[in-house]
C-alpha cells in the first residue's frame, strides 16, 4: 500500500505524541478518577500522592482559570469532576511529576471520601426516570398506524447492540507547550484540531488565538478522537498554563479503556408489517441509546441512527424514534459508522425474525425491497439511481449464490458438527455530516521557488490514507509527481475552523479545497507563462509530467525552470481555496430534507463454517460489490475496506465490552477484550467495485470509504445464525450482539 508515510511506518520513524522531542523541565501529567459510577466527592487527601519523589503538582476543578465545561453539542460535561461524579473513571485530578511512572504511581495514592448515589446503567431504565439528554427524535413516513392493517404478516421483537472499544494503536494524549505571551501549543492526537483548540481555550479562558495546535499524524482514531481526545489536550494546556512548563499526558492503555467512551450499546423494539408477496409494507422502531453520563456527540450520533433506520430498503410506512438516555457509564462516542450500524442491525434482525417465522430465506424479503430510483428514504431525500438494486444481484450472480446455497446444504447434510452459513448484507451509507454546517473545508497550498510543494489542510493522517488522497489530487491538477509534494501537518494556525476528520467525508472535503486551490495556482501559471516566457498568447497550455505542453505537444520547459521564472516574475505562487458541499440541508423540525451529498451502497455475501462443539467458527469468505465510485488510489481504499469489513464482523461476533453491577469497565486489557487477529480475517475477500460507477461530484471520480465497509460485518451476525439454525433448528434466539463463541455455544444447546 503505497500511503504517503508508509516508509516512514515500516522503519517506526513516524512520530506520534509520545515521540515529540521535550524540552527541558517537562513534566509528566497523570489523571485520578472517580473510584464508583456515581457519588458526592466528601474529601480528597492528597498527602501520600504528593510524597512520592518527583510529584511537582495536583491539580482539581479549582485551578481552572476559564470554564470547567467540555461539552460541545450540549454544555453538560465539566473537565474535572467537583462535587459529584458521575461515571466510574471520570477525571477528578491531575497530578504533575517530573517523570510518568511517579505521576501514575502517585494518582494511585489520592485518598478520596465519597458518599455514594444511585446510578443507572441500562438506558431503559434511564428513560424511564426522564434521564434523557436532547430531545427525542422521530421520524416518520407514510402512515403506520393505517398500514398494519393492510399486512398479512406482522411481527415484532427486541434487539440488542454491545458497545465496543476502538482500540486505536496510539492512546489518548497531548503535550502542551508554554510560547510567547501566554500562548500554548498542542500537539495532540485528535481527529479534530478546531475541537481541542476551543476546549483547551475555553477552559483556560482565552480567545481561540492564544491556542495553536498541531497534528502530524494519529495512530488510528475511528471516531475515538473525534470529541474524546479534547479532554486530555485541556488538562495539559491547563497545567502547562499553571505551572509555565511543557506538560505531556498520556494515556497508559488500561486507563484509556476503561475511562473513555466507546460505540454507543443500544436497546431497540422493532414491529414490522409484510404483504403476502413479502413486501414491507410497515416498519416501526424505536432506540434506546445508551449514551452514558453526558451528550459528548451522543445526540449527533442518534440522529445518524434515524437516517439509517430502514438501511437499503424503501418501505412506505416508517415511524421510528430514538432517544439518547443517559446512564452512569464512561460518555459513549462516534465510532465509525456513528450510529448507523445500530439501525441496519435492527433493521436486518426485523428481516431475519419475518423470515425465520414465514419460514422463507431473508434474501426472499431484502430482494423485493430495495430501494430504488426515485423512491425516498424516511428523511424525505429520494434516491437517484438503482444501485442499491444492481449492487445485490450483481453480487448474487458475479459470485455464483445458488450455488452457494446448494454447496451449503449438501455439506451441512454431510456433517454433523460443522456447519456453514451465509448471509447477504446490502448496505446504504449517507455521506456528509449530518449537521450541514460542518461541511466545509480549506486547503493552503504553497510552490516553494526551487518547484517543492507544501499542501495544509484540516484533514488528519490516522492511517486512512487521505494525506496520500490529498497530494494524489494535487499531483494530478499541476501535474507534477507526487514525490515532489510534502503534505504538512494539521495546524490550526495555517488552517482554521477545521472540521473533523470524520464522516468519512475527509477526503472528500479536504480533498476539493485542494483541487480548488491547485487549480487557482495552475490557471494563475498559464496564464502568466507568455509573460514572463516569451512564447505566444492564447496558445493552449498545460502541464504534465513535470513539462509544459503546448497546444499537445511538449515544450522543453519543466516544472522547475517554470517555478523559477514565474517567481522572478512575481507570480503569487501560494493559493487558500475554501469548499462546502453544495444543496444539502435538513430541517429538524420537519425531519426532512437532503442532508447527503450522496450515499455509498453495496452488498455483501458471507460465509461462515460453525464448530457447534466449540463454538467456534471460521470465516470462509466475503464476496462484495460496492459502488465506491471510481477509486484513485484503489490498494488505500481495498485496506479500508478490508479493515472495515474485519472491524464490524468482530463487532457482531468478537468484541464484548463488559461492565461490572458497579459500573467499573472490566475489559480494560487484550487478555480480557478480545479483538479480531489474523485467524479472525476471512480466509477470502473479494471485492469488486461497480463498474461504470465513476462518480462526478466525489473527488476524483471516487466516493467516500472510511466508514461504510463496517456495515458488511453486520451480515456476520445473521450467517452465524443460520449455519447455528442448521445444527438446531429449535434455538431459541434473542437477537442480542455480539454473538461470541460462548454464545454460540449456550444457545445451540438451548443452556
Ligand atoms: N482507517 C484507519 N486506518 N484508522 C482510522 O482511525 N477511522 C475510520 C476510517 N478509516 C480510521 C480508518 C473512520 S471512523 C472515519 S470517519 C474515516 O476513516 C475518516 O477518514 P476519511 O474521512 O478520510 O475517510
Ligand atoms: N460526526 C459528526 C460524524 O459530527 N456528524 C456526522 O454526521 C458523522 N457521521 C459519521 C461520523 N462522524
Ligand atoms: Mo468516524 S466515526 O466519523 O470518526
Amino acid at each position: 500500500m503505497k500511503n504517503y508515510d508508509i516508509s516512514l511506518h515500516v522503519k517506526g520513524q513516524s512520530q506520534f505524541v509520545d515521540d515529540v522531542s521535550l524540552p527541558e523541565g517537562t513534566l509528566h501529567a497523570a489523571v485520578f478518577t472517580a473510584p464508583a459510577a456515581h457519588g458526592i466527592i466528601r474529601k480528597m487527601d492528597f498527602g501520600e500522592a504528593m510524597s512520592i519523589d518527583g510529584v511537582v503538582d495536583i491539580l482539581t476543578s479549582a485551578d481552572i482559570t476559564g470554564q470547567n465545561q467540555i461539552g460541545h453539542i450540549i454544555h453538560d460535561e465539566p473537565l474535572l469532576a467537583s462535587e459529584v461524579f458521575e461515571y466510574c473513571g471520570q477525571p477528578i485530578a491531575i497530578v504533575l511529576a517530573k517523570n510518568v511512572n511517579a505521576a501514575r504511581q502517585a494518582a494511585k495514592m489520592i485518598k478520596i471520601e465519597y458518599e455514594s448515589l444511585p446510578f443507572v446503567l441500562d438506558p431503559r431504565e434511564a428513560f424511564k426516570k426522564g434521564q434523557i439528554i436532547g430531545k427525542e427524535r422521530t421520524f416518520a413516513m407514510g402512515n403506520t398506524d393505517e398500514a398494519w392493517q393492510n399486512c398479512a404478516y406482522i411481527f415484532s421483537g427486541k434487539v440488542e447492540s454491545g458497545a465496543q472499544e476502538h482500540l486505536y494503536l496510539e492512546p489518548q494524549g497531548a503535550v502542551a507547550l508554554p510560547m510567547e505571551s501566554g500562548r500554548i501549543k498542542i500537539i495532540s492526537s485528535t481527529q479534530s484540531p478546531s475541537s481541542v483548540q476551543k476546549t483547551v481555550a475555553d477552559v483556560l479562558g482565552v480567545p481561540l488565538n492564544q491556542i495553536e495546535v498541531d497534528v502530524t499524524r494519529i495512530g488510528g482514531g475511528f471516531g475515538g478522537k473525534e470529541d474524546q481526545a479534547n479532554a486530555w489536550a485541556a488538562m495539559a494546556g491547563l497545567a502547562s498554563k499553571k505551572t509555565g512548563q511543557p506538560v505531556k499526558l498520556i494515556l497508559s492503555r488500561p486507563v484509556d479503556m476503561a475511562i473513555t467512551g466507546k460505540r454507543h450499546p443500544y436497546s431497540s423494539d422493532f414491529k414490522i408489517g409484510l404483504t403476502e408477496d413479502l413486501k414491507i409494507l410497515a416498519y416501526e422502531v424505536q432506540y434506546f441509546q445508551n449514551a452514558g453520563a453526558y451528550a459528548d456527540l451522543s445526540p449527533a450520533i442518534l440522529e445518524r441512527t434515524m437516517f439509517h433506520m430502514t438501511n437499503s430498503y424503501f418501505i412506505p410506512n416508517v415511524k421510528g424514534t430514538g432517544v439518547s438516555c443517559r446512564t452512569n457509564l464512561p460518555p459513549n462516542t462516534a465510532f465509525r459508522g456513528f450510529g448507523g450500524p445500530q439501525a441496519m442491525y435492527v433493521m436486518e434482525c426485523a428481516i431475519y425474525e419475518a423470515a425465520v417465522k414465514l419460514n422463507v430465506l431473508p434474501s426472499e424479503i431484502q430482494q423485493k425491497n430495495l430501494i430504488g430510483k426515485g423512491e425516498l428514504f424516511p428523511y424525505g431525500m429520494e434516491i437517484k439511481n438503482n444501485n442499491v438494486i444492481d449492487n445485490y444481484f450483481i453480487a448474487s450472480g458475479r459470485y455464483n449464490l445458488h450455488e452457494k446455497m446448494r454447496n451449503i446444504q449438501v455439506f451441512n447434510a454431510k456433517h454433523q458438527y460443522l456447519k456453514k452459513g451465509l448471509s447477504i448484507m446490502p448496505i446504504c451509507f449517507g455521506i456528509s455530516f449530518t449537521s450541514t454546517f460542518l461541511n466545509q473545508a480549506n486547503a493552503l497550498v504553497h510552490i516553494y521557488n526551487d518547484g517543492s510543494v507544501g499542501i495544509s489542510t484540516g484533514a488528519i493522517e490516522m492511517g486512512q490514507g487521505v494525506a496520500e488522497k490529498i497530494r494524489m489530487v494535487a499531483a494530478t491538477v499541476l501535474g507534477i509527481f507526487p514525490d515532489r509534494i510534502r503534505i504538512e501537518s494539521t495546524n490550526t494556525s495555517r488552517i482554521a475552523n477545521i472540521s473533523a476528520t470524520a464522516a468519512s467525508s475527509g477526503a472528500d472535503l479536504n480533498g476539493h479545497a485542494t483541487r480548488l486551490a491547485c487549480e487557482q495556482l495552475r490557471d494563475r501559471l498559464i496564464k502568466a507563462i507568455p509573460v514572463f516566457s516569451g512564447l505566444p498568447q492564447g496558445n493552449n497550455y498545460l502541464f504534465r509530467d513535470e513539462k509544459l505542453w503546448q497546444n499537445g505537444t511538449e515544450t522543453s520547459l519543466d516544472w522547475n525552470t517554470l517555478i523559477g521564472m514565474a517567481y522572478r516574475n512575481r507570480t503569487g505562487l501560494t493559493s487558500q481555496a475554501y469548499y462546502a458541499t453544495p444543496e444539502i440541508f435538513f430541517d429538524r423540525e420537519k425531519e426532512k430534507g437532503t442532508p447527503f451529498s450522496y450515499h455509498v451502497t453495496g452488498t455483501g455475501i458471507l460465509e461462515v463454517t460453525l464448530d457447534c462443539r466449540r463454538g467456534t467458527f471460521e470465516t470462509d469468505s466475503v464476496n462484495i460489490v460496492h459502488d465506491g465510485g471510481k477509486s484513485f488510489v484503489p490498494k488505500i481504499d481495498q485496506g479500508q475496506m478490508e479493515g472495515g469489513l474485519v472491524q464490524g464482523i468482530a463487532w457482531m461476533t468478537m468484541e464484548e465490552v463488559v461492565y461490572a453491577e458497579t459500573g467499573k469497565v472490566l475489559t480494560n486489557m487484550l487478555s480480557t477484550y478480545k479483538i479480531p487477529d489474523m485467524f479472525s480475517v476471512p480466509k477470502e475477500i473479494n471485492i469488486h467495485f461497480l463498474e461504470s460507477a465513476e462518480y462526478p461530484d466525489g473527488i476524483m471520480g471516487s466516493k467516500a470509504i472510511g466508514e461504510p465497509p463496517f456495515l458488511y460485518g453486520i451480515g456476520m451476525y445473521f450467517a452465524v445464525l443460520n449455519a447455528m439454525r442448521s445444527f438446531n433448528p429449535a434455538i431459541q434466539v434473542n437477537y442480542s450482539a455480539p454473538m461470541t463463541n460462548e454464545k454460540i455455544l449456550t444457545t445451540l444447546y438451548n443452556k
